[in-house]
């Protein structure tokens, strides 16, 4: 057994950092502690070292001869962990199932106590619902992050990888509080820069990464790009039948895994926006996946092989092809087809991250198939981390959404189930609050609680991030605020699922027509009399894609929820709403109303000066200010382009530019 007391050195590099309230995010310290409880560790001592961390920098009531002791227990499920109080609320056991397991506990305690403050009464246990909790980095070589909106990357310099060693360190204890355990540190869109972490060179400096993020129970996956046999190897075709190129991955899988033994797998985005992929030659996709992933078999790793693939260069004459549809039409047919370390990882939604769109009918339709959900925390279309959007709403929609008459996507999620990943693009860059906005950082907590278990529900999940964030008199007030920030955000944006009326390329604010005559495949074809896209089978037939009781929801128009309706179906103007309004006063109605809510939230922000920290309200404040405009720009460019297509008038008299 080893014990340890508050005489342990911890070292420099393991210490957190105390350096600002927005970059300690939900780790928050409190005042140094005076009494220390004693430690007994029967087993993983980096996870000792974190809790006594974690203790050192938050002064917590203990009675005295409180002590923790810390073990592990096989019998529990790996990455399990079990808090149990003794009787006499004098001794605190955190038990694991495995090491993971256990510095899991220790994350467990330390929220359990910064929420309610009561170490006498912690008994709590938990198993994750997914063994692969994953974060994907869109970092670019440069530096550059795609879609990202918190400064540079963490990882990449310079064409390298060159990160800040001990924030790097801060960065995996963040995420292995909320049981991250996987991560790319590449973007899916690889260049050759980053292509290069293939080879010695770019491994050379990948295994150091690989090391900071080990104890932490993090695997790194490098995003691949399946053109690398004629980028880095130096073969005149990348084409999956071709001896060579096998011969190329399963080198390449050799060195990888020789310098990172542990490497949880490869990522592709093939034939997706221009990344080339296995229909250059022929083939489908299983074909291109299966060489890579035959490969990444030796050393079970896993090859993530992407979904997102539509046609990029549509004509917007065509009314017959439906982007929506792409994915499904692609990898539907092949179910089965696949090796059996390939997991597909599915967009939630058909389109891309819109602010409302329904569940992909890929998820949980490939019977023979392994399947990863991926969401985005990135605020890509959500506003782009100036304006609030809590996505935990959202996602609690996306687990609601039905799957079948029985069983929704909720009920998928699970190791033995149909989604056995839960997959998210990643809104972390080197801003000091690593999240662009303060309030985003509750984002990605969310992300990691949710892929932890998705059974809870978006409030808990807020109110326990605003609880380790902020002072008890606020905590309230902020999850309130979180809670409704997504419905504020949709009444300003695209009405009714129509999705996309967003500038082009950069996507913040707004533009109607932005998209509508160009190749991606996005249009809205509204009209002086009427809007939306008819998919119903007398339609594109898109909602054939989905299991009969869901298709028969969306193709009624008495069924399909209205948040929904112009996603799936072509109305009117004056068509009326179950509340008896027409659709273009919802319209008029809601973009005023999102402005009003804007207004709303900073004056409710303001009621929390001097209660947090001044820096953070300040930023945040400003990022109110950011918010404002552009609502006003959406309330003011939509209602325009509508009111100007019928010239029919606001019933409430509002101002409307003509
Ligand atoms: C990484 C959307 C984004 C792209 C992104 C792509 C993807 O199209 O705008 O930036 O590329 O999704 O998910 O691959």
């Amino acid at each position: 057994m080893y014990c340890c007391n508050q005489s342990i050195k911890i070292s420099e590099s393991g210490a957190i950092k105390m350096n600002s309230f927005s970059y300690n995010a939900w780790l928050q310290h409190t005042s140094p502690s005076k009494n220390l409880p004693e430690i007994e560790s029967n087993g993983y001592e980096f996870a000792t070292q974190e809790c006594l961390n974690i203790l050192q920098n938050n002064s917590f009531p203990f009675k005295e001869n409180y002590t923790i002791s810390l073990n592990l227990n096989p019998s529990l499920p790996p990455e399990g962990y079990k808090l149990t109080t003794s009787p006499d609320g004098l001794n605190l056991t955190i038990q694991g199932g495995d090491e993971t397991g256990l510095l899991y506990g220790v994350y467990r305690y330390l929220f359990r106590l910064r929420i309610t403050g009561n170490a006498a009464d912690i008994n709590e246990s938990s198993v994750p619902a997914v063994s692969r909790r994953i974060l994907n980095h869109w970092d670019n070589g440069d530096g550059s992050v795609e879609r990202g909106y918190s400064g540079n990357s963490l990882f990449w310099k310079n064409g390298k990888l060159g990160y800040n060693l001990d924030r790097l360190k801060d960065y995996a204890r963040l995420l292995a509080s909320i049981g991250i355990n996987q991560i790319s540190v590449n973007n899916v869109n690889v260049r050759p820069t980053t292509a290069k972490l293939l080879t010695d060179e770019g491994l050379t400096d990948l295994v150091k990464v690989a090391e900071v993020f080990r104890p932490f129970g993090i695997k790194l996956i490098i995003s691949v790009h399946f053109d690398s046999p004629v980028w880095i190897g130096g073969l005149k075709t990348s084409d999956p039948a071709d001896d060579k190129v096998k011969q190329f991955w399963e080198e390449a899988a050799t060195r990888v895994y020789k310098q990172i033994p542990d490497l949880a797998g490869f990522l592709v985005k093939a034939d997706s926006e221009f990344n080339l992929g296995p229909l250059a030659f022929g083939h489908t996709q299983d074909v291109g996946a299966n060489v890579i992933a035959k490969a990444l078999q030796p050393y079970n790793g896993i090859l993530y092989w992407r979904c997102f693939i539509y046609n990029c260069l549509q004509d917007w004459r065509d009314t017959v092809t439906d982007r929506p549809k792409a994915a499904y039409d692609t990898f539907f047919p092949i179910d089965g087809k696949f090796a059996p370390n390939v997991i597909l990882q599915i967009k939630h939604g058909p389109s891309d991250f819109q602010v409302r769109e329904p569940n992909s009918p890929l998820l949980g339709a490939m019977a023979h198939t392994r399947q990863a959900l991926e969401l985005q925390i990135s605020q890509e279309y959500t506003g782009q981390q100036k304006d609030l959007y809590a996505w935990a709403v959202q996602w609690e929609e996306i687990f609601s959404h039905p799957f079948n008459e029985t069983r929704n996507t909720r009920d998928l999620i699970g190791s033995e189930k149909e989604i056995e990943a839960v997959v998210a693009v990643c809104n972390t860059g080197d801003d000091d609050n690593w999240c662009g906005h303060l309030l985003a950082q509750a984002n990605l907590f969310a992300f990691g609680r949710f892929a932890w278990n998705s059974h809870l529900t978006s409030k808990q999940v807020l109110q326990e991030w605003s609880a380790l964030t902020f002072p008890k008199d606020t905590v309230s007030t902020i999850t309130q605020m979180l809670l409704d920030s997504r419905l504020t955000y949709e009444k300003y944006n695209a009405p009714l699922g129509i999705g996309w009326m967003v500038c082009i390329h950069h996507h913040y604010g707004p533009s109607v027509d932005g998209y509508e005559y160009m190749k991606w495949g996005t249009y809205h074809r509204a009209d002086s009399t009427a809007i939306g896209i008819d998919r119903t089978r007398q339609g594109t037939g898109y909602t054939a894609q989905y299991q009969p009781y869901v298709r028969d929801l969306y193709e009624n128009l008495d069924t399909c929820p209205e948040e929904l309706l112009l996603y799936f179906h072509r109305l009117n103007y004056d068509y009326t709403l179950k509340n008896g309004k027409t659709l273009l006063q919802h319209i008029y109605d809601t973009h005023f109303e999102g402005v009003e809510e804007v207004e709303a939230f900073i004056k409710i922000w303001e009621s929390l000066k001097g209660k947090i920290d001044d820096e953070a309200y300040n930023h945040v404040r400003q990022r109110f200010d950011m918010q404002l405009e552009n609502a006003k720009e959406w309330r003011d460019v939509i209602n325009s382009y509508f009111y100007r297509k019928t010239g029919i008038n606001d019933n409430k008299g509002r101002k409307i530019y003509n």
